[in-house]
């Protein structure tokens, strides 16, 4: 298998801690793909996926999967499907939180992006999207006993990978002070060798960052226009 890879994506880390989880990763090779939404496209990507993103995999008999949801159930089910039960309220619980922290990933992404816009970014976007964020943290606050007595499967690794993408690109929003039970439980999680060895690092000097002080948890977000 063939894997459009970043070191940077969150989205990626998900397919690199399904790999590890179920003792497939070398069974696939990384290949270093650029992206960005405000960059053009990259050919070698859109070759694959015609939606230019990563993680995008390629199987062994040629086929072209994305995205992270699909690529980490396929790998899952093909080492047997621990990670994701097959029915029933379990299924239904990690699908719901790896569709609620993708989307947390999701937000801060694009919302990373937005900041990078000539004359700065379009307020009733950001007003949003922090009332939002706050929202969702909270959200995984208040259900992080159960996440933590759940086993771990897919729906707690998008939410370790949306934690990872706050500690990654929003640092200053201090965020494990705010939510202390996910704070513990996110301790617990970096403990596993899926999570440490996958940590979201940067391998470019990108200069300052963008969002730095546009996160704020400790207040109430502005209201929307
Ligand atoms: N829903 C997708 C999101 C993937 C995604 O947004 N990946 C980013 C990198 S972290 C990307 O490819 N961005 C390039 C673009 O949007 O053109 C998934 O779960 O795989």
């Amino acid at each position: 298998m063939k894997l459009h890879w970043s070191p940077r994506s969150p989205f990626v880390r998900k397919v690199m801690i399904v790999l590890h989880e179920t003792g497939q990763l070398d069974e696939v090779t990384l290949v270093r793909s650029v992206v960005a939404a405000h960059l053009p496209p990259n050919p070698a990507v859109l070759a694959d996926n015609p939606l230019g993103k990563i993680p995008t995999l390629l199987t062994g008999d040629g086929r072209a999967l994305f995205d992270s949801r699909v690529i980490c159930e396929h790998l899952d089910l093909r080492a047997g499907g621990a990670l994701l039960p097959a029915s029933g309220p379990a299924r239904d619980a990690q699908l719901r939180w790896q569709a609620l922290a993708d989307g947390l990933t999701e937000i801060l992404l694009t919302w990373r992006t937005e900041m990078l816009r000539p004359g700065g970014p379009w307020p009733s976007l950001t007003g949003g999207w922090a009332v939002k964020v706050r929202a969702a943290m909270a959200c995984l606050e208040a259900e992080a006993d159960t996440l933590g007595r759940t086993p771990f499967g897919l729906g707690q690794i998008a939410v370790v990978c949306a934690l990872g993408q706050l500690d990654f690109r929003w640092a200053d929003a201090e965020w494990r002070g705010h939510f202390p039970r996910l704070a513990a439980l996110a301790a617990d999680w970096a403990a596993r060798p899926s999570v440490a060895a996958t940590a979201v690092v940067n391998d470019a000097d990108e200069g300052p960052e963008p969002a730095a002080g546009q996160l704020r948890f400790d207040a109430p977000p502005a209201q929307r226009p």
